[in-house]
């Protein structure tokens, strides 16, 4: 019998009462990646404390085995600095090609258990293994088998996050890390997020962290407390996606073949927009969303188009490209206020606003602007804390 006093989620209660069954999701992410690569090839880094990175001044980590984390060495990291926590550390430089087929052989293995499989980077993926191709009832045998055959047949190990929806399926993984395998159960959930540090919600960055450290948001239950109307005046329509997650529901499915090419977001107004500020505060509203989206998608985009409809229905578009990508929020805000202010003129009242992200940068031009953006990030702090 269902201890329906236990299911203290309204939504909870009632997905069981009206007989409706929860989504079976694993998220996969493999342990210290690129490290754990280099010390399957070469059998002589087994054990010991490896970093992937170019040995030069201005050289980042990509990542560290977990021997060489013991020592406070970890992704985005200048190897100097690296260096000086572990001086033993080796560091090897990134074969991205291999990276490739490796992500390759363990995708092989998910597709014996479903189709729907979604890609997030090389080593991540979720899964919708509500029905999986044998028939296994639990999700968390399925996360097993999955961790068995990559361990059996590729010989790296992977960690496992299961649950009945993405957000919570990514936050289990990171749990119980390396080798992990991390079920949240539903009658778990409100339990678990109502303790997560508002920090590891997913979607919430530093700045976003510190305003809700000011509302007295420090974890989910404070999260839990604060009103859809708060949520929604303080974040726009994010603060949907922060209400629903505080209680456990997460309804975005697992899309395979996520070649998507671009991602936008498009708002048609009932009334139009005149006002500048009216037409600033929407547009933002806007790149709040096609942000969280883009997040989500992992990729770089190195193009933002504007769209624009007016009230005679003329539609116009216009857009700019930046080669090392937009990814911080504040460049592809930079990025469309060029646009507002250089080439777009708000001539006529506004019926729609839409933005887009396209052109992304492939792995290999993403991981070597990712480690200059990390080295500059390094530099600035390093500067400024002169
Ligand atoms: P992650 O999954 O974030 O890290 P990881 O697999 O090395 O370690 P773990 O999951 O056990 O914590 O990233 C996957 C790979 O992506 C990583 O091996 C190297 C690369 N990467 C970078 O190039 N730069 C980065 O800043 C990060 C975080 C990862
Ligand atoms: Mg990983």
């Amino acid at each position: 019998m269902i201890r329906t006093d236990l299911l203290k989620n309204e939504s909870t209660k009632y997905s069981y009462i009206r007989g409706m069954s929860y989504r079976k999701i694993i998220h996969i992410d493999m342990d210290a990646f690129y490290a754990s690569v280099e010390q399957l090839d070469f059998p002589e880094l087994r054990g010991k404390a490896v970093a992937v990175g170019w040995q030069s001044d201005r050289g980042v980590l990509t990542t560290a085995s977990y021997e060489a984390r013991k020592f406070g060495v970890k992704s985005a990291m200048p190897v100097r600095t690296a260096m000086r926590l572990c001086p033993h550390l080796i560091v090897v430089p990134p074969r991205f090609d291999r990276y490739h087929e490796i992500s390759s052989q363990v995708r092989t293995i998910f597709k014996r258990y479903t189709d729907l499989i979604e890609p997030l980077s090389l080593d991540e993926a979720y899964l919708d293994v509500t029905e999986n191709k044998r028939q296994i009832e639990l999700a968390m045998d399925v996360a097993k088998c999955i961790k068995k055959d990559i361990k059996d047949e590729v010989h790296l190990i992977a960690s496992a996050g299961v649950s009945y929806n993405k957000f919570l399926a990514k936050m289990a993984s990171d749990e119980d890390k390396p080798d992990g395998l991390y079920v949240i159960h539903p009658l778990q959930a409100q339990e678990y997020i109502d303790k997560l540090p508002i920090r590891r919600f997913y979607g919430v960055g530093k700045v976003t962290a510190e305003k809700f450290k000011q509302m007295g948001v420090l974890q989910g239950s404070d999260l839990k407390r604060l009103s859809l109307e708060i949520l929604l005046s303080y974040f726009g329509k994010i603060g949907q996606y922060f209400y629903d997650i505080a209680r456990g529901i997460d309804n975005r499915i697992v899309e395979p073949n996520q070649e998507s090419k671009s991602i936008a977001v498009e708002n048609t107004f009932q009334t139009d927009v005149e006002a500048k500020e009216d037409f600033e505060r929407e547009l933002f509203l806007i790149v709040d969303e096609i942000w969280l989206r883009y997040e989500d998608l992992g990729k770089i985009a190195k193009t933002v188009q504007l769209k624009l409809k007016f009230n005679d229905f003329k539609v116009i578009t216009r857009s700019v490209s930046d080669a090392k990508g937009f990814y911080k929020k504040t460049k592809l805000l930079k990025a469309i206020a060029y646009l507002m202010r250089e080439v777009v003129s708000l001539e006529k009242p506004v019926r729609l606003i839409g933005v887009q992200l396209a052109n992304f940068l492939n792995e290999e031009e993403m991981n070597f602007i990712q480690l200059e953006f990390d080295f500059d990030k390094q530099k600035t702090t390093k500067h400024s804390s002169k």
